[in-house]
C-alpha cells in the first residue's frame, strides 16, 4: 500500500523491507530498508495538522537558516520527492521521508541522568542557534497548541458536553484539577508580559525525539512538526514531564510514579548551559514552573479527550486516556510537592 508513495521518492524498486515503528500518538512511522540505505517514512495525521505543507515550509526555512549560519550543526532534512517537493500528497494523505541516521539510537525512556543533560543541551542549542531568526516568520501549524488557558476552557466545555458516564466516573480527578487553577492564572500573566519571549520552540521534547550515538551523546534532535514560536517553558516543561519520572505516561501503577532529582539538575544544567544568557530574569524565575505548566496541561488534555470519547488521542483500550490523565495528575502532585527542594539544588550552568 506504500509502494506508490515510495515510487514518488524513487525508492519503490530498491525497497527490501518496510517495518512499522511505534513512535508517538499522532503520526504513523515506518523504517524502509533499501539496498544500501535506510529511510524513515512518515504519514502525517492531517486530522490534527490541518495544513501539513506549512510544516514543510517551516522546516525549509529553519534548515536554510541553520545551513547558512551554523554549517556544522547537524540537522536532518527531509528527502525530496522526484519532483523536488519535501512532502507528498497521495490519496488524501501526506507523507515525508527522512534519511535514517546510521549509528543512531533512540530511547523510549531515559536510562541515566546524563541522557537528560544531553537532550536538554540539544534542545537548548537548537533554540539558541535560531536566536537571530525571526520566530514570527514561522507558520503556526497548530494554533494555540500550548495555550493552557485555552486547554482549560476546552476542559470546562467538555465538563458540559462530554460523555456523562465518564464525567461522573472522573469526579475525583475533576476536583483535583480545580486545585491547580493558579497554573493557568500564572500562564495568563506570562502571556501578557513583555519579559517572556516567544522563540523558536520545538514543543515536543520527549526523549525519543533525540538521536543518540552508542556513547550516549546526543547526535541531533528530530520531529520538527511542532516547531513554532513559543515560550521556553514548553520545551523545558515537556522535559520535566517525560524525563523525571522512571515510568511513562502509560503506566497504570501510580506507585511507580516519582521524581528523580538528579534528572532535574541534569535538565537544568543541559538547558541552561545553552540558554541561561538568553533568558530574561523573569523567565529564569519560571524554570520550575515549566514542569507544573506542562504536566498540568497534559493532564487536562488527556482528561478532556477521555470525556470527549477519545477523539484526539484515540485509545487502544477503553480507559486509556483516563489512565494517562490519572498518571499525569499523580506526577503533577509529586512534582509540585518538591518545589522548595528542587529550587534549592545547586546551580552551575557550565559543561
Ligand atoms: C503527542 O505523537 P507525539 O508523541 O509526538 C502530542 C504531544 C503530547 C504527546 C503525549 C501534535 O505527541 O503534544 O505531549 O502526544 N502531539 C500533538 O504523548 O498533539
Ligand atoms: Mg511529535
Amino acid at each position: 500500500m506504500l509502494s506508490p508513495v515510495l515510487q514518488e521518492y524513487g525508492l519503490a524498486a530498491s525497497a527490501k523491507d518496510i517495518s512499522s515503528l511505534q513512535s508517538g500518538l499522532i503520526n504513523s512511522t515506518w523504517r524502509v530498508e533499501t539496498r544500501g540505505t535506510s529511510y524513515i517514512l512518515q504519514k502525517m495525521n492531517d486530522a490534527i495538522f490541518k495544513q501539513p505543507f506549512l510544516i514543510g515550509e517551516n522546516i525549509r526555512m529553519i534548515s536554510s537558516f541553520l545551513q547558512a549560519n551554523y554549517p556544522h550543526y547537524f540537522f536532518v532534512k527531509p528527502v525530496e520527492t522526484k519532483r523536488g517537493s519535501q512532502m507528498l500528497q497521495w490519496e488524501n494523505a501526506y507523507y515525508r521521508v527522512f534519511p535514517f541516521v546510521y549509528g543512531s539510537i533512540t530511547f523510549p525512556v531515559l536510562q541515566n541522568a546524563s541522557q537528560a543533560f544531553e537532550a536538554a543541551h540539544a534542545f537548548g542549542t537548537f533554540t539558541k542557534n535560531m536566536e537571530l531568526f525571526n520566530a514570527a516568520n514561522l507558520h503556526i501549524t497548530l494554533p494555540d497548541f500550548h495555550n493552557v488557558a485555552l486547554r482549560q476552557l476546552q476542559f470546562n466545555e467538555a465538563l458540559k458536553t462530554g460523555n456523562p458516564g465518564r464525567i461522573s466516573d472522573c469526579k475525583m480527578m475533576i476536583s483535583e484539577i480545580e486545585k491547580y487553577q493558579d497554573i493557568t492564572a500564572r500562564y495568563q500573566s506570562i502571556a501578557q508580559s513583555d519579559q517572556f519571549l516567544k522563540r523558536v520552540t520545538h514543543h515536543d521534547t520527549k526523549i525519543s525525539n533525540v538521536l543518540f550515538d552508542e556513547k550516549d551523546k546526543a547526535i541531533c534532535i528530530i520531529d520538527l512538526d511542532t516547531v513554532m514560536p513559543g515560550y521556553f517553558i514548553s520545551d523545558v516543561g515537556d522535559m520535566m514531564r517525560t524525563y523525571l519520572c522512571p515510568v511513562s505516561e502509560e503506566e497504570k501503577d501510580t506507585h511507580k510514579i516519582g521524581i528523580r532529582y538528579e534528572y532535574y539538575e541534569a535538565i537544568r544544567e543541559g538547558y541552561m548551559s545553552q540558554m541561561h544568557s538568553l533568558l530574561t530574569p523573569f523567565e529564569r524565575e519560571h524554570f520550575f514552573y515549566a514542569g507544573k505548566f506542562l504536566i498540568y496541561m497534559q493532564a487536562l488534555r488527556f482528561l478532556t479527550d477521555y470525556l470527549l470519547n477519545d477523539r484526539y488521542y484515540g485509545a487502544t483500550y477503553p480507559d486509556q486516556n483516563k489512565v494517562r490523565a490519572q498518571n499525569q495528575l499523580v506526577l503533577l502532585a509529586a512534582y509540585a510537592g518538591l518545589e522548595k527542594k528542587l529550587n534549592a539544588s545547586p546551580k552551575r550552568y557550565y559543561h
